[in-house]
Parts: structure tokens; C-alpha cells; sequence
């Protein structure tokens, strides 16, 4: 009885562990070493993650305490001004690097730009936009975009957020206003009622250097939980996800697969867990017998 005991305990224990480390729950702090990023000791800090970028299979991803970490970096190296394409800005107007990952339960998703969290819509100068999700599946994506991530959009937007997620459809964003592109920017709110505050945002300035071009550089890493929205994951085989500022001058994209998570039930583990530690205890007590007639 007390073996049978131990046994349950050993399976419960290690079902506690394996679920866990699958779980592999990010921190929204601004801090982006639990992705697996900026963990250098030197500088620059490296920030192109081993793997490709919108990998297929897992063999070319990058993955990390169990994610699959898809990305785009896009460093902008030149001086003020320059053209980050389609627009000009230089490192102010520089969106460089988007990372996404999704655990059992949440998305997460890490931007590093040159643009100050804080730059003001005034004269020439753009805010932020929001975050745009677009779910599709098939071949190529479609030109919808389901939801929204809104940015804080406050006097001062350095500091850890809750901020509202919206369900859309294409008439609620803003367009890019200069470059032709149909890029969304921000969300037009007007008439829409949130899904709610259910996006943590963290933003911070980001390390002092990174990549090898000029110029400052801020971090914005979220996490919202995928339930949020709907079943948009259990209906769609991809996501992209796309930021940029108010004037669009540099978009930046991440296409990443969706993936189908089949975990299997309580008493299939337990099943198979069971017969293991039977197996072990078994191999472990005639190994124990065959050394003791060897003494
Ligand atoms: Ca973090
Ligand atoms: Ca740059
Ligand atoms: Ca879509």
C-alpha cells in the first residue's frame, strides 16, 4: 500500500514537472534573457537568434527552454534621417526586431525598436501604433486582421501595463497615410468596446547596445492569454503579427505557424509512467539480486 502510494506520488510529481517545463512561462518585464536574447556578456548584444526566421519544422527554429521563438530582425544601421524603409526617420523610426512565441496557454510577443514609447503625435514626429493580428490559414495569408494589442498610449508609456485587447475587422484600423503600403497602424476605436485589459505589457528602454548600429533602443514584451481569443487558435493554422508607428515608415512582421498542441490526457501519462517506474524498480531490485550473489 505505502509502495502503491509512493508510486501515485512519483507520477503526480513528475506530471507537475512535465507540464511546467511545456508551460515554459515567459516574464513580462521587459527583459527578454527568458527569450533566450540579449543574454551576452559583451557587447553588442547579439539579438539574431540561431535558427531562421518564420521557420517550418523544428529543426530550423529557434527554440528555447522549449519555445519555438519566431522572429524578424531588421536593423536600420545608418545615421538620423535615413530612409528604414518605405519612410525616413533613421534609428528614431527603426523597427527592428519582433519575436513571437506561444506556450499551452499565452502569446507572447517581444518588439525592439528605435522609437521612443513616449514620441509625441505632433508636427513631423508619429506615436506608436498598436500591435495587429492577422489569423489565416491555406497557403498564403489573407488581408484581414481579427484583432488588436493596444499600446498604453499615456504621457508616460515606460513601465508594466495592462492595456485592451480588440476584436476587428479591417475598418477599425488606421492605414498607412504616406507610403501606399495598406499597412494598419493604429486601432480606431471608435465604436468598438474592448475584449478588456487582458494584454500585460511591459516596456523598457532596451540594452545600451545592441546590434552594431547607433542610437537608443526600446523593448516592449506582452503576454496575453490565447483563451482571449476565442478560437481563433483552434480555427486558424497561422498568425502573423505586425507593428509599426503611426506614419508607417517601418513595418516590421512575424509569420509564425500556429501549432497543434495534442497533449494527452491525465491517464494516458499515468499509463505510461506507471509501467516505466514498475519497469525500473524491477530492473533496479534484479540488479540488486545479481550483485548479491555475486558477493
Ligand atoms: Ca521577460
Ligand atoms: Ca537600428
Ligand atoms: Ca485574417
Amino acid at each position: 500500500m505505502n509502495q502503491y502510494k509512493f508510486l501515485l506520488m512519483t507520477c503526480a510529481l513528475g506530471l507537475t514537472l512535465s507540464t511546467k517545463s511545456l508551460a515554459g512561462t515567459l516574464s513580462v518585464d521587459g527583459n527578454l534573457a527568458d527569450w533566450g536574447l540579449f543574454t551576452s556578456t559583451t557587447n553588442p548584444q547579439t539579438w539574431i537568434p540561431q535558427g531562421s526566421q518564420n521557420c517550418t519544422t523544428a529543426s530550423n527554429c529557434f527554440l528555447h527552454n522549449g519555445l519555438t521563438i519566431y522572429y524578424a530582425v531588421e536593423d536600420y544601421l545608418g545615421g538620423d534621417g535615413g530612409r528604414v524603409y518605405p519612410g525616413y526617420g533613421g534609428q528614431a523610426y527603426d523597427a527592428e526586431a519582433l519575436y513571437v512565441t506561444l506556450d499551452a496557454d499565452n502569446l507572447y510577443i517581444a518588439l525592439v525598436t528605435g522609437h521612443d514609447p513616449n514620441t509625441k503625435q505632433q508636427g513631423n514626429n508619429y506615436a506608436a501604433g498598436d500591435f495587429a493580428l492577422n489569423f489565416w490559414s491555406g497557403a498564403h495569408p489573407d488581408s484581414n486582421y481579427e484583432f488588436g494589442i493596444q499600446t498604453p498610449h499615456q504621457s508616460n508609456n515606460i513601465g508594466l501595463f495592462s492595456t485592451n485587447v480588440y476584436q476587428t475587422t479591417n475598418d477599425n484600423w488606421l492605414k498607412d497615410p504616406f507610403w501606399n503600403t495598406g499597412a494598419v497602424t493604429s486601432l480606431n476605436t471608435t465604436g468598438l468596446t474592448p475584449l478588456g485589459k487582458q494584454a500585460a505589457m511591459s516596456i523598457q528602454p532596451g540594452p545600451a547596445a545592441i546590434g552594431d548600429g547607433p542610437g537608443p533602443h526600446w523593448i516592449y514584451e506582452i503576454s496575453v492569454a490565447k483563451s482571449v481569443f476565442g478560437d481563433a487558435f483552434e480555427q486558424n493554422t497561422d498568425l502573423n503579427i505586425s507593428w509599426t508607428m503611426n506614419c508607417a515608415n517601418d513595418t516590421i512582421l512575424v509569420e509564425d505557424d500556429i501549432p497543434t498542441i495534442d497533449e494527452p490526457p491525465v491517464w494516458a501519462l499515468l499509463g505510461l509512467t506507471l509501467p516505466a517506474v514498475f519497469w525500473r524498480r524491477r530492473h533496479l531490485s534484479r540488479a540488486g539480486a545479481s550483485s548479491f550473489q555475486r558477493w
